[in-house]
């Protein structure tokens, strides 16, 4: 496989305004990033991932853009931003931009003429329909609302939304808004920023007609639709192929087989993705399961296309809680998951505050919670008659704002974060977790991820490495293999709370030299072959050949 720098980086997502304040208005800012920057590069990542700072109503946490080439007045200005492109660079790191080009505001200037009449010319810049028989044109839901169609009075038709009311979908096939958007990712290109983490972007292409859904909550009908690969080898010929830039696209309702019709290499259209067989089929941990889709995705994008690993965003429950054990295991189930996302095939992401170990939160109160999406959904089943109390507890493990609460400096008022009042309460752990704590404790979470995204810069084998899954189906035990240029890794993870005796596979029948472990005692070699791993353990070992040099052909 073609060798590139973002398929070696390890990317670090800033979630902006949860990261650092520097104005007192509870709201982090560019100019907070800046100011935190020696700490990300302290950390070694090469990559920053921003979301999106573009002016916004923020209704959806800037995923509504009323204007795709001015900062947020929140964020700070274009000079900041300038200024933030150029301080990453000075310490040799890169930045993505968060581009979101499904839908706009329904505050952009685009939709306030295409609403404004049935033959404004920007009308069929966004998707209109009459009603069907008196009722919304299709039985379609949008991710945040039972209706993916909102009625407007003055011109007595519906408008398309894939999410909130105020995100209204741009249409696609309309080559004005194509142009409009190209020239616009020039912009920003033209800036010097080093790719794009484009929001939804398998949902540009509707389907034909709008029929209904047998299964209207079976949100997939909004993606992976007919035009889409057109549209997108259309981007990479009129913007991206013109750059040295990473893009990543987001991709929900795909499996290997038609996510690799978006990265395969060939194609020329993305980089690389994030799917979310994991986040849809796992709301808790299910090992099987994810063996599966590793092996799947393994095997799907072999030598053609490019994974990306992450278990957290920003719109989804930390992965410690989620996936872990976020008590009496939290440190070193926080190492184990990162073992895990950083060994295994493809570019390791990542979220803010993850490297501390930060956990979930529950808020008493939905006045707490600041979500869109957690908002509405509260909303729909209270008016459905169901008990308040309850849907509150159904919505909690999941809310977005699990991840969403502020980055957690030190133990001082509100972690750290702001002098102000934070838009989002803090997690009221912060007293002990946060980085400062992190970096004074050389076992803590902080330094393993240290050492980890510093072995990836050393050891081509994390990157390029074939993978080999040698536990089977084994419910607790992930134990595998990378394998490259003669160089054989071998990672054993016990995922779960309980001792576990771990019999190591034939081929180690040589010793192994120890590369990273989560607990501290561990011998550098490892003649036996039986193994008993504690709760949570992670182990790396190199496994070395017969003739003592290390590596094997496995
Ligand atoms: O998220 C889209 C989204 O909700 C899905 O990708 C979801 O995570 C996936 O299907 C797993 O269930 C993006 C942004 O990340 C989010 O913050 C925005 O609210 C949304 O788009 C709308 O722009």
């Amino acid at each position: 496989m073609r060798k590139t720098w973002w398929k070696e980086a390890v990317v670090y997502q800033v979630y902006w305004r949860s990261f650092f304040d520097t104005d007192g208005d509870g709201i982090g800012d560019l100019t907070g990033v800046i100011e935190k920057l020696d700490y990300i590069k302290e950390l070694g990542v090469d990559v920053i991932w921003l979301n999106p700072v573009y002016t916004s109503p923020d209704k959806d946490n800037g995923y509504d853009i009323s204007d795709y080439y001015h900062v947020m007045e929140k964020a700070g200005d274009m000079l900041t931003l300038e200024r933030l492109v150029k301080e990453v660079h000075n310490r040799g790191m890169k930045l993505i931009m968060d581009l979101v080009l499904n839908h706009t505001s329904d505050q952009h200037p685009w939709f306030i003429e295409s609403r404004s009449s049935k033959d404004n010319p920007k009308r069929d810049w966004y998707i209109w329909k009459d009603a069907k028989d008196g009722n919304q044109p299709n039985n379609w839901r949008s991710y945040f609302t039972p209706s993916s169609w909102e009625f407007d009075e003055k011109t007595g038709q519906y408008y398309f939304h894939s999410f909130a009311v105020e995100q209204p979908d741009l249409n696609w096939e309309n080559k004005e808004v194509r142009n409009e958007i190209y020239k616009m990712m020039r912009f920003w290109s033209d800036k010097g920023i080093d790719g794009f983490r484009l929001d939804v972007i398998n949902l540009l292409a509707k389907q034909k007609g709008f029929p209904d859904a047998e299964n209207p909550l079976d949100l997939s009908y909004l993606g992976n639709n007919p035009g889409i690969h057109q549209y997108l080898q259309e981007m990479n010929r009129e913007v991206l192929r013109h750059y040295d830039i990473m893009t990543v696209g987001e991709i929900p309702f795909v499996t290997p087989e038609d996510g690799l019709l978006y990265v395969d290499e060939s194609r020329n259209e993305l980089n690389t993705l994030f799917h979310f067989q994991i986040a849809d089929d796992m709301p808790t941990w299910d090992m099987v399961r994810f063996k599966e889709i590793q092996e799947e995705w393994y095997s799907g994008l072999l030598g053609k296309g490019w994974n990306s690993q992450f278990l957290n965003n920003h719109d989804h429950t930390r992965q410690v809680s989620r996936y872990g054990n976020d008590e009496e295991h939290r440190i070193q189930s926080a190492k184990l998951l990162a073992t895990l996302i950083h060994t295994l095939p493809g570019t390791p992401y990542i979220y803010q505050g993850e490297e501390i170990g930060m956990t979930g939160v529950r808020f008493d109160s939905i006045d707490d919670y600041k979500d869109i999406a957690m908002k509405n959904k509260y909303d729909e089943e209270v008016q459905k008659g169901r008990d308040p109390k309850e849907v509150l507890k159904s919505l909690q493990p999941l809310s977005r704002d699990n991840s969403r609460t502020p980055m957690q400096w030190d133990n001082s008022l509100n972690a750290g974060f702001t002098n102000g009042t934070p838009w989002i309460k803090v997690n009221p752990n912060y007293k002990t977790i946060n980085v400062k704590e992190a970096i004074r404790n050389s076992s803590s979470v902080f330094h393993y991820y240290k050492k980890l995204i510093q072995l990836r810069k050393q050891n081509p084998v994390m990157v390029y490495g074939d993978y080999n899954n040698l536990s089977g189906n084994h419910k607790q035990l992930y134990m595998y293999t990378r394998s490259h240029d003669e160089v054989t890794w071998l990672i054993i993870l016990n995922h779960s709370n309980n001792m576990l005796e771990v019999q190591l596979p034939a081929i180690v029948e040589n010793p192994a030299k120890l590369i990273l472990a989560n607990y501290e005692d561990i011998p550098d070699l490892c003649l036996c072959d039986k193994l008993v791993f504690r709760p949570h353990e992670a182990r790396v070992y190199e496994i070395v050949n017969k003739h003592g040099e290390m590596g094997l052909n496995v």
